[in-house]
């Protein structure tokens, strides 16, 4: 969309949010001049382009994700297919290779359980497929992370699975997590950075490279499952991660111990302004 465009759209939205305030003040005795005075708070210096938040779009910029199937039975491995089509619709074949794969496909539930980071291969005709098993029941949400011409992509579809859902409610904030008998803990935790420590019963474990870095994260915020843009740190196991609004995410935090098992760490963590 053309910025002129985006600000013709926004300014329809303002319409209706003050036409919405009047009339709601009408009834409610709020006064209807008071929400011009508060400027939204995208407003206020980051124009929504530049948001580190992407995931939340099954098409942006001229490329849309087209999943083969948005169902699937619990439990039952199914291949995951879809294609990245451009504004003609045409299949696109070439990505860039990003963390060493030139496709990352994240898969979980819309209430931030059954993670799963799968690395899909390109067929043939353009396509991308992996082999999945998704155990519960649910709403799942598929993100495609890639980068094309330089210029990084995350979108986004949902795809349920049937059955009756025992959702789950998102774990209370905490600054370490267990896993697999490893202990992490976030060591350093600030607006714009994360990093984390691996002991096992108290002593230091070294961990080997993935994905070209010491790590992979993926900070999903609660509520709409924004896509945060992290930049992992070759030689520690430490993110730059610019949390864009106050509130809850979750993260999952991938690594490889020497023996060369992988393993995957989540944690809820609670930003504030
Ligand atoms: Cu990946």
């Amino acid at each position: 969309m053309n910025p002129l465009a985006k600000l013709a759209g926004f300014a329809v939205v303002l319409a209706l949010v003050f036409a919405g305030a009047a009339f709601a003040g009408s009834r409610l005795d709020v006064h209807p001049g008071r929400p011009a005075a508060d400027k939204p708070p995208h407003m206020g210096g980051m124009a929504a382009a530049t948001m580190p938040v992407r995931g939340l779009a099954v098409s942006e910029h001229g490329l849309t994700l087209q999943l083969a199937r948005r169902t699937a039975q619990p439990g039952r491995r199914f291949e995951l297919a879809f294609r990245i089509a451009d504004r003609r619709g045409q299949t696109v074949r070439d990505f860039d290779v990003e963390h060493t794969k030139r496709m990352h496909l994240i898969v979980v539930r819309r209430d931030m359980t059954g993670f799963q980071h799968l690395h899909p291969t390109q067929r043939p005709d353009g396509s991308w497929s992996v082999p999945a098993t998704l155990p519960d029941a649910g709403s799942y949400r598929v993100f495609a992370d890639f980068s094309v011409g330089d210029k990084p992509y995350t979108l986004a579809d949902d795809l349920t699975v049937d059955g009756s859902v025992r959702s789950q409610a998102l774990p209370a904030p905490a600054d370490s997590a267990e896993v697999d008998g490893l202990r992490v803990s976030l060591a350093e935790a600030g607006k714009k950075a994360l990093a984390f420590t691996v002991t096992r019963a108290g002593s230091h474990v070294a961990i080997q490279n993935y994905l070209g870095a010491k790590g992979h994260l993926v900070a999903l915020r609660e509520g709409d499952l924004g896509f945060l843009h992290v930049h992992p740190d070759a030689n520690r196991l430490r993110f730059e991660a610019t949390f864009p609004t106050a509130g809850r995410y979750r993260l999952f935090l991938q690594f490889k111990t020497a023996e060369g098992r992988l393993h995957t760490a989540a944690f809820t963590r609670e930003v504030t302004r």
